[in-house]
């Protein structure tokens, strides 16, 4: 850590269904916490330069079918390849904004209904492997709007039938575990503010020594 960047850095997660703004507000708060002065990074998952990540967007992109079991094993996979990456970060005193984490691992999973690979199952897998997110910021909006967004059906998934299950997914993982809940059908500056405004909260609790969690133990 260096000067004036004691303590640990916060990990930010944004959730949400395809197309609800999580890539723009993501990088926007992480241009803002940096003109505060804090050390902040942005990262997604899937991470589709890695070997894993290859496999996972050539199944994105519909080029190759994956049993449902395997491609979730493959999501889980690319996260804890990057987990002595993040964990260094966090403890060095980076905050980390992430565009998806675990939580979208269980809702697409979760939506498929495949038979044996419930909630338990998906939290097994990685649950006492990675860290815990100090927040989640779930951007909630109708999926017939996300839909209306530029680039949406150009991947496995983009359906809005499908989407309509994952989108019941989430409010059940946020329900579960307290997430914050946010109107992603506001303009993007208000949403910004509201986001940017709690996030520094989080920032300075961690700084001033929260401890990591893990995920799902
Ligand atoms: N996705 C993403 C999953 O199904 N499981 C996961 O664990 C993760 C991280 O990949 N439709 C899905 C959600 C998206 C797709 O995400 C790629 P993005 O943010 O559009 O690149």
């Amino acid at each position: 850590a260096g000067a004036g960047n004691e303590g640990r850095g916060a990990f930010i997660v944004f959730e949400g269904c395809d197309r609800s703004g999580k890539t723009t507000q993501s990088k926007k708060l992480v241009a803002a916490l940096r003109e505060k002065g804090v050390d902040a990074e942005w990262w997604r998952f899937p991470d589709r330069t890695t070997g894993v990540g290859r496999l996972i967007d050539s199944y994105l992109a519909g080029k190759q079918d994956t049993e449902d079991d395997v491609i979730h094993l493959l999501f889980a996979a690319n996260r804890l390849e990057k987990k002595q990456e993040l964990m260094s970060k966090l403890e060095g005193g980076t905050t980390v904004v992430l565009d998806r984490y675990a939580q979208s691992g269980a809702a697409f999973t979760m939506a498929k209904a495949t038979p044996g690979l419930d909630l338990a199952w998906c939290m097994g897998v990685e649950g006492s492997r990675l860290p815990a997110p100090d927040v989640v910021y779930f951007l909630k909006a109708p999926v017939e709007m996300a839909a209306e967004r530029g680039g949406f059906g150009d991947e496995r998934y983009e359906v809005l039938e499908f989407q309509r299950k994952v989108a019941d997914c989430y409010m059940n993982l946020s329900k579960m575990e307290g997430w914050r809940e946010l109107d992603a059908t506001q303009t993007i500056d208000a949403l910004h503010l509201e986001i940017c405004k709690d996030a520094m909260k989080v920032v300075e609790a961690c700084k001033a020594g929260r401890p990591i969690d893990l995920l799902w133990a």
